[in-house]
C-alpha cells in the first residue's frame, strides 16, 4: 500500500528528503510539482527495479530513500493514463493509493449484521471503566454511572460508546485479564442491550475481545494494532476493528519516540497490520486505522501526524483519531486534561478537514456540533436536519 505525499513548501520537501536519505542532487527542487509524489514504505530491493523500468517510460522516476522506503516522482495523469491490466501489482497499490487518496466516497465500515455510514464524521463515545485514566478514571467504576453515561452521550449524539477496563496511558501497568473484564462485563452487556448504540471494546486482550463481542460489541478498539491472537478473535466473531499505532507498551513507550518520519513509519506499521489481518481472513471493509496519537510520540511527533492525517486516507480504511483532551494539546494551548475542550475541538476539526472519519472523544456534545459545522462547511453540503 502506497502512500501519497503533498508538500506544503520546497523547504519541507528539501529538509524530508535530506532525512530520509534520498541521494543528493536525485531531484530538481526548483521543477518540483509539490502533489506529485507517492511513497512506498516497505519496498522490497527487486521491488525498486521492477517498478523503476515500469515507469520510466511515463516521466516517472523511483528513488531508493533510508530501509525499505522508496519515493516515487510521478505526474498523476500519467500513472491514471496506466492501464491497471497491464500493470504490475505495485503500479496498481500506486494507482490505489492516489484513488483513495483522493475519492469522494467514504470507505465502508463494517461488521456481521452492521454497519457505520461514514458519509459523515462518526463520534466514539470514551467510556472508560478504570481506577486510573487520565482524563476520567474513577468516575465510572459502578455499572449504574457508567450506564448512565452512556445514556447521556448517545443523547448528545455519539454514535458508538467505546469501553475500557485499562488505562493505556504512558507509563501504566498492565492489568491481568480477569480483573479488566470484570470491571467491563456488567456495562458492556447493558450498554449494548439498552443504550441502542453499537458499543466498541477498547482491549488489547485477545481474551477480553472474546468476550466482549460475545456480550453485545461489534468493534475491537485495539490499541496495540491487532497483533495475532486478536486477528483470530476479529475474524471468529464476525467483528470490526480499529487498528491503533503504538510501539512498545504503555508502561515504556514514551522511552523511545524518535522516527525516520513518524508519518511514514506509523504508516508502515499500519500498513503491515491490515495487510496481515486481511491475508487471515478479515475483510478489508472491516477495519479502520488509527496512527494512535501520544503512544510512542513526542510533541512534534503528534504535530506531525495532527498535520499530516490526510497522507493516511491512501490506504483506502477509515481513519480514527483519539486527540481528545490529550498532553500534547495541553503542551500547545494550556491546562490540565479538563481544560482543553478548545484544542480537542481544533483537533476534531482540523482532523475532519483532512477526511478523518471517526473520532474517539470524552465532550460528545461539543465534538458532534462542531464536527457538523466543519463536515458543512468541508464538503458545502448542510448536514441532513
Ligand atoms: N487513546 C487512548 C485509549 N484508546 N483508542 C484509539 N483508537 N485511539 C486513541 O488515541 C486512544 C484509544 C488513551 O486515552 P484514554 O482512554 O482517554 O485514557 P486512558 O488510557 O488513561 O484510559
Amino acid at each position: 500500500m502506497a502512500r501519497v505525499r503533498v508538500y506544503r513548501s520546497r523547504a519541507e520537501a528539501g529538509e524530508e528528503w535530506r532525512r530520509l536519505g534520498l541521494p543528493e542532487g536525485a531531484l530538481d527542487l526548483s521543477e518540483i510539482d509539490l502533489g506529485r509524489f507517492i511513497f512506498l514504505d516497505s519496498l522490497p530491493p527487486e521491488g525498486m527495479e521492477v517498478l523503476g523500468k515500469e515507469l520510466a517510460p511515463h516521466g516517472g522516476t523511483v528513488l531508493p530513500c533510508h530501509g525499505p522506503r522508496a519515493l516515487v516522482a510521478i505526474p498523476p495523469l500519467a500513472l491514471g493514463a496506466l492501464v491497471p491490466a497491464e500493470a504490475s501489482v505495485l503500479l496498481r497499490e500506486l494507482q490505489d493509493a492516489v484513488r483513495d487518496r483522493y475519492a469522494g466516497e467514504p470507505p465502508a465500515f463494517e461488521w456481521k449484521g452492521g454497519s457505520l455510514d461514514l458519509s459523515r464524521p462518526r463520534v466514539l463515545g470514551i467510556l472508560n471503566v478504570t481506577p486510573d485514566s487520565f482524563s476520567d478514571g474513577g468516575r465510572h467504576l459502578d455499572a449504574d454511572a457508567a450506564v448512565a453515561r452512556a445514556w447521556q452521550m448517545r443523547r448528545e449524539g455519539a454514535d458508538v460508546i467505546d469501553v475500557g477496563g485499562e488505562s493505556t496511558r504512558p507509563r501504566s501497568m498492565p492489568v491481568p485479564p480477569d480483573v479488566e473484564w470484570a470491571r467491563i462485563a456488567d456495562v458492556i452487556r447493558r450498554v449494548s442491550a439498552e443504550v441502542g448504540a453499537p458499543v466498541s471494546v477498547d482491549t488489547r486482550r485477545p481474551e477480553v475481545a472474546r468476550r466482549a463481542l460475545q456480550a453485545g460489541a461489534v468493534i475491537v478498539n485495539d490499541v496495540s494494532g491487532l497483533r495475532e491472537g486478536m486477528v483470530d478473535v476479529v475474524r471468529q466473531e464476525g467483528a470490526a476493528a480499529i487498528v491503533m499505532h503504538m510501539r512498545g507498551e504503555p508502561a515504556t513507550m514514551q522511552n523511545d519516540t524518535g522516527y525516520v518520519d513518524v508519518v511514514g513509519d506509523v504508516y508502515a506499521f499500519l500498513e503491515r497490520r491490515v495487510r496481515d489481518a486481511v491475508r487471515a481472513g478479515v475483510p478489508r471493509e472491516r477495519l479502520a486505522i488509527d496512527p494512535g496519537l501520544g503512544f510512542g510520540k513526542d510533541l512534534a511527533g503528534n504535530l506531525a501526524i495532527m498535520s499530516r492525517l490526510d497522507e493516511l486516507r491512501s490506504m483506502g480504511r477509515p481513519v480514527a483519531i483519539g486527540a481528545s483532551r490529550k498532553s500534547f494539546l495541553g503542551r500547545i494551548a494550556g491546562g490540565g486534561p479538563e481544560d482543553r475542550l478548545e484544542a480537542s475541538l481544533a483537533a476534531a476539526a482540523v482532523a475532519c478537514w483532512q477526511g478523518v472519519q471517526l473520532f474517539r472523544v470524552h465532550d460528545v456534545k461539543e465534538t458532534v456540533r462542531t464536527l457538523s459545522a466543519v463536515s458543512a462547511m468541508r464538503t458545502g453540503i448542510s448536514p441532513a436536519p
